[in-house]
């Protein structure tokens, strides 16, 4: 694997909790203040950049905010919403299987539509189980989701283990951008007792009693991305709960 997996894993492996950063290249207005804000995040402690969004993201837009966030140093990672999300100035990209789709297209046509691209630019790819929850949010109608039910959180261990035989690295336990709620605490727990998967859990996190109640569940990576737009003076203490 590379660089951005063993500067992930080397930390998880420590014991780390870490933090990931979304933005969203549809939403950022001016680059100036991006690049201020993101060497802000590096100083609270994120420890990586995600790029993606469902809908509306340039290839430009995507390209120009890469560049800015590579200045921070920290690694920029795609979180494809699509092909459109795919950067040549990223690090690496999450190259995903969203495993409760009902679409082909997300299950397999996408990552070998984009497989060629990723070779062009030389991307890192980081194998990921995508699983979303709720039915809610854009990501979820955009990728034809099948719900999982909330009540049965032992069926996540089929996903869990599926991602592992398949030879994933890493799972996403997703509740959609936006979320009015996050995905309940005990999915990241049954996945991180019962497999070896690097549990990343986002959407829905805009309270540091939420992010601290996620990573208690054994979540490995917690992501957050609304809160950049809508209440980032909240950040410094949802990093905080994480990473101590
Ligand atoms: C979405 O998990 C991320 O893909 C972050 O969600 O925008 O709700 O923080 P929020």
């Amino acid at each position: 694997m590379g660089r951005v997996h063993e500067y992930l894993s080397s930390k998880v492996s420590n014991g780390e909790k870490l933090h990931f950063t979304l933005i969203d290249p549809d939403k950022v207005g001016d680059l100036g203040k991006l690049e201020k804000f993101a060497n802000e995040l590096a100083g609270y402690g994120t420890d990586a950049f995600l790029i993606g969004g469902s809908l509306g993201v340039t290839p430009d837009e995507a390209d120009e905010v890469a560049k800015v966030l590579k200045k921070t140093g920290l690694p920029v990672i795609v979180f494809p919403g699509n092909l459109n999300c795919i950067t040549r100035y990223a690090d690496a990209i999450l190259y995903m299987v969203l495993m409760n789709s009902l679409d082909t297209y997300y299950l397999i046509e996408a990552q070998i539509a984009a497989a060629p691209l990723i070779k062009k630019y030389g991307l890192e790819t980081l194998p990921t189980g995508y699983v979303v929850f709720y039915n809610e949010t854009a990501v979820a109608h955009i990728g034809r989701i099948y719900p999982i039910p909330i009540t049965k959180p032992e069926i996540i261990l089929a996903y869990g283990w599926a991602a592992e035989m398949l030879g994933m690295k890493y799972i996403y336990l997703e509740a959609g951008s936006g979320s009015s709620k996050p995905v309940p605490p005990i999915f990241p727990k049954l996945i991180k007792q019962h497999t070896s998967l690097t549990v990343i859990v986002g959407g829905g996190i805009r309270s540091v009693e939420v992010a601290r109640d996620i990573v208690g569940s054994g979540a490995d990576i917690i992501v957050t991305g609304t809160i950049v737009e809508e209440k980032p003076e909240l950040l410094p203490n949802i990093i905080k709960v994480i990473k101590k």
